[in-house]
Parts: C-alpha cells; structure tokens; sequence
C-alpha cells in the first residue's frame, strides 16, 4: 500500500540558477533637501511615509542605505529615474546600485 513506499535521498544534477540581485543604494548629501528624498522613496519605491523617513534618516546619518533590491534591469531603470528627478530639480542626490 501507499505507507511502503522507502524515501530515497536523491542528489540534485545541478543547482539551479537564479539571476543576480542588486542593490540600489542611496547616497547622503548636505544639499538635498529630506522631504525631496522620502518623495522620491515614496513615488520610486512604493514605501508608506513612515518608511520613506525612517530610510531617509538612516541615509542622513550612515550616509548609505539600500532602497530596494531588484533584478539588473529594474534595478538601473530606478538609479535612472531617482537621477531624473534628482536632476529636474537640481539636487545633488546621488544613487547608485551594486550586485547583492
Ligand atoms: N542630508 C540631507 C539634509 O540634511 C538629507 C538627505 C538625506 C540627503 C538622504 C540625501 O540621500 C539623502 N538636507
């Protein structure tokens, strides 16, 4: 019946590939203003206000956090539009990605 069945322990051929992740970071800056930042957190990065801050915050004291992690092409379409923005409105703010 059913319950004879033996378990036998079978060695994977290979492992499985996954696509990298990378991390998109945000700089600290003395120009930028705070609520500039947790804008663009709340508009790029779909985080509620009280995300938004409390990263800005610890970007403004460490002076880095990661954002977001994302495959590579999400990931340099957001670098892209934070840099957009950043840009239109002449702030200084830097963002950057990295491999996880
Ligand atoms: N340090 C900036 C200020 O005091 C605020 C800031 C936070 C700037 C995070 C950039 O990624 C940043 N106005």
């Amino acid at each position: 019946d059913h319950k004879d069945q033996t378990d036998i322990a079978v060695k994977p051929r290979a492992k499985t590939q996954r696509p990298p992740l990378y991390k998109v970071l945000l700089l600290n800056d003395d120009f930028t203003p705070m609520e500039f930042v947790v804008h663009v957190l709340e508009r790029l990065f779909n985080m509620t206000h009280a995300q938004a801050i409390e990263i800005m915050l610890t970007v403004h004291r460490k002076g880095i956090a990661v954002v977001g992690v994302f495959s590579h092409e999400i990931a340099e379409t957001k670098v892209a539009q934070v840099m957009e923005l950043a840009r239109r409105q002449q702030h200084p703010l830097q963002c950057t990605m990295e491999k996880e």
